[in-house]
């Protein structure tokens, strides 16, 4: 089932609870579906004008109708009672302690998101909305100590897998909706709160490659599906040692060709998933173009771009 749903690959500790209540969800719904599907043609078969000329005033007496409706109210009171809650108070309500998170602030804008860390204090600067401009759309106080390391992006969000991630997530204009789809990830963002998310990444991007990596085959007349979005698993040279194609490198015809001329039939390559931030809510006319990157690192990575920026800072 949870292929035949398209889902896409889940990279987060709690990803697979809400995996699975989508999959229940849509068994019920499935059974719903034949269930009053059939319900439906029967009706349009059996009570069919020529078989019933003249109405009938009593109408059905039987209760089955009613105790179907009831199971069916039943099941739905245990998926919300049994599974929907539980999934919710654990994966949103079971905040990890600031001092073992990373706390990262997000506000959202039209259309845009802005990302903000503490820097190395571990301590977030003042923020005052009059400071707001084109420059410094956070409103970000440079002058306040706290401020003088905090790290601020657009658009694209680091965050170290293994390690417990916690949002507070604002907007400065209109409602829109922080979603990380391989996270299992989407809450709405609401001017005037800072609500809080938590969650673990568990794969980096690498790891999500490995994971969706298959052999295509490059055999003449046959060019992969796709081509263009599919990226190299491993380093693909000539055998001259000239490189044709670098591990996580797009593929292109023209890459095709040469990997063809040096006598290589296949090759390993995966779709190029976009780790993405999206805004789950339509929130005005540039609602298509507020997306993010999710740069999802090792613990290291992570640590050498935070080093980066600080830098870059200075
Ligand atoms: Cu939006």
């Amino acid at each position: 089932m949870h292929d035949l749903l398209g889902l896409p690959i889940d990279a987060s500790s709690h990803g697979h609870t809400i995996d699975e209540m989508i999959v229940i969800i849509h068994w019920l719904m499935l059974v719903l579906f034949v269930g009053w599907g059939g319900f439906f043609t029967y009706s349009l078969i059996r009570f069919r004008r020529a078989k019933s000329p003249k109405a009938d005033y009593v109408g059905v007496k039987s209760h089955t109708s009613s105790y179907i409706e009831v199971a069916v109210a039943l099941f739905e009171g245990v998926l919300l009672v049994g599974f929907a809650i539980p999934v919710w108070s654990n994966v949103w309500l079971s905040y990890p302690d600031e001092n073992d998170a990373l706390v990262v602030h997000v506000v959202a804008e039209q259309f845009a998101w802005n990302i903000h860390y503490p820097g190395k204090d571990g301590v977030f600067g003042r923020r005052d909305i009059s400071l707001v401009t084109s420059d410094n759309p956070l409103g970000l106080d440079r002058d306040d100590p706290d401020a003088k390391d905090d790290i601020t992006t657009i658009n694209n969000m680091h965050i170290p897998v293994g390690k417990p991630i916690l949002v507070y997530l604002t907007s400065k204009d209109v409602i829109h909706s922080f979603a990380l789809p391989l996270l299992r990830v989407k809450q709405d963002a609401i001017p005037g709160q800072a609500i809080p998310i938590a969650f673990t990444a568990t794969m980096t991007l690498d790891e999500i490659r490995d994971q969706l990596k298959k052999k295509y085959s490059l055999a003449d007349g046959h060019l992969p599906e796709n081509l263009s979005t599919l990226v190299a698993s491993t380093d693909y040279n000539a055998g001259d040692g000239t490189p044709i194609l670098a591990k996580g490198e797009l593929l292109n015809e023209d890459a095709i060709a040469k990997l063809r001329e040096a006598g290589i039939s296949s090759i390993e390559a995966s779709q190029d998933t976009p780790v993405e931030i999206a805004c789950a809510q339509l929130c005005g006319l540039g609602h298509y173009r507020m997306r993010g990157t999710l740069v999802l690192n090792t613990p290291e990575q992570f640590e050498a771009w935070l080093e980066d920026e600080a830098a870059y800072l200075e």
